[in-house]
């Protein structure tokens, strides 16, 4: 009988596997209804190719019109003391020819020698940046060196200095001398731009201020 029993519960048990694999159908039913999802998936990667075809339409955050000196932001006022960074600001280069160009005015104190300062103190990294500064005096001709690594250009009659990189926190300092004057007034440019690449929203930080 314990045989009978044994053999029994064997073709049960065996039973019992043939019923979890005649279920198991029905659990690839749920698995279809997951395989549904899974088809939804695509529907979803349908949802996602819009997303996809967006992204090059996508605009940044940055959408300011100042793609020239004459329209460059206007970060503001600040005395020869104010000591660096005074403060940032952030922006995308979108489309990769952007180029966005800030100023700030320096008035010549006592007890602050003119160094104009600007800094790319956060950007993507891996692809190649360009930093330039001009520096334009309030009153007489503007002279001063180009700092180490940067080279000197000219943004219509208004001198200054380019660098361009790929890493790092690249920054220009100029001591710029105006003639005829005992002060140095006068207005710091900067333009910041990419040379080349595929746009990202990732933008930049920069800072400024005067040493
Ligand atoms: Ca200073
Ligand atoms: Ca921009
Ligand atoms: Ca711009």
């Amino acid at each position: 009988m314990r045989h009978l029993l044994i053999a029994s519960l064997a073709l049960s048990f065996a039973c019992g596997d043939d019923d979890s694999t005649d279920t198991d159908p029905v659990d690839m039913g749920p698995i279809g209804s997951d395989a549904g999802d899974l088809d939804m998936g695509p529907g979803g990667d349908d949802m996602f190719t819009p997303e996809e075809d967006m992204g090059p339409t996508v605009e940044c955050l940055d959408t300011v019109d100042d793609d020239t000196l004459e329209m460059a932001q206007d970060l503001g006022d600040y005395d020869s003391d104010v000591g660096f960074p005074a403060d940032t600001v952030m922006g995308d280069i979108d489309p990769i020819v952007d180029l966005d160009w800030y100023q700030f005015h320096v008035a010549d104190v006592l007890l602050g020698d003119v160094e104009p300062r600007y800094s790319l103190s956060a950007r993507p990294a891996g692809v190649i940046w360009e930093l330039c500064m001009y520096y334009d005096c309030d009153e007489g001709d503007t002279t001063f060196d180009c700092p180490v690594g940067s080279s000197a250009h000219m943004a219509g009659d208004i001198p200054g200095c380019c660098a361009v990189s790929s890493e790092g926190t690249p920054s220009i300092t100029l001591a710029p001398a105006c003639s005829g004057t005992t002060s140095e007034d006068g207005t710091a440019y900067a333009r910041v731009s990419r040379q080349g690449g595929a746009v990202t929203c990732e933008g930049y930080t920069l800072s400024y201020g005067d040493e």
